[in-house]
């Protein structure tokens, strides 16, 4: 039985028809990081970066899964216990694909997160400061992602993956994301063969044993084929 480690970035999702972040006209060259992306960007101005994350949730609801996102859930079914999939991605464009048990490490647009008491739910298409916590009743509602300067989701379950995979695949990711970008060092030193499928080498190329240049559309289900 051979563990298979997958990560995706925005670059799967891109011929969905969403945008990256840091190609040639992405999210960060239309909004600043400092805005909309940091907790101290929601506490400065909760309207904002509602605002901001009502427009991409809209965007999200609209996308369809690409040929990538249904070649990876296929590969999953396929090998039922051997496939992790670790998204950044906060669209749940692997799920609509067919895809189980995703581990999504900075959350997701479709849930929403009370700063007072941790509760979460299922987020509303258009969140505002006035949505008061089921839980607790509490304004004090954001979307469930994670900003820089927060520490990703399931850290610990996806080292543990890493320690354990005999293969590492990272799909459409700039490797600029840290803690994301060092998992094929991880991998590596737990033995694992790391595999980088992208449009272009990423920041991090050097830490894969095998690049495969091109869109993940073509290239992924060429990979699990
Ligand atoms: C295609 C394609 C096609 C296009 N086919 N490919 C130094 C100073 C200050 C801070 C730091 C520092 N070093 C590290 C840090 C920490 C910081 C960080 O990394 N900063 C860097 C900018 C330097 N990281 C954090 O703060 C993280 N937390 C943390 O580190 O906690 C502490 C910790 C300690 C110990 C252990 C663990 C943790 C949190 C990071 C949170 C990132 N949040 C965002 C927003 C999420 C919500 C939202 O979506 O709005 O996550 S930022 C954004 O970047 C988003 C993404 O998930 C993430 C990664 O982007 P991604 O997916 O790689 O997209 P792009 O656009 O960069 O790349 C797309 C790629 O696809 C490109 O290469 C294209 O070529 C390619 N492509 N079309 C194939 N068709």
């Amino acid at each position: 039985m051979q563990k298979i480690v997958i990560l995706t970035g925005a670059g799967i999702s891109a011929e969905s028809g969403l945008g990256t972040f840091r190609d040639v006209g992405g999210i960060w060259q239309r909004y600043r990081i400092e805005d909309v992306a940091t907790p101290e960007a929601f506490a400065r101005d909760a309207d904002l970066v509602h605002g901001f994350y009502n427009a991409r949730r809209v965007q999200a609801a609209e996308a369809r899964p690409n040929a990538a996102h249904r070649a990876l859930a296929r590969l999953q079914a396929e090998h039922a216990g051997e496939v992790v999939i670790v998204t950044q991605n906060v669209d749940g464009l692997h799920e609509a694909g067919g895809a189980r048990d995703v581990i999504h490490m900075h959350g997701e647009l479709a849930r929403a997160l009370c700063a007072a008491c941790g509760g979460r739910w299922e987020a509303a298409a258009q969140m505002s400061v006035r949505d008061a916590c089921p839980d607790c009743g509490a304004c004090a509602c954001r979307p469930d992602v994670v900003w820089f300067g927060e520490m990703p989701y399931r850290m610990e379950e996806i080292l543990s993956h890493l320690a354990g995979a005999d293969i590492f695949a990272a799909i459409g990711t700039s490797g600029q994301v840290y803690p994301a970008a060092g998992f094929a060092q991880e991998a590596a030193l737990a033995g694992a063969r790391c595999v980088e499928i992208n449009l272009e080498p990423s920041a991090v190329a050097g830490d894969f044993d095998e690049v495969r240049q091109g869109r993940a559309s073509e290239v992924v289900p060429l990979w699990v084929a």
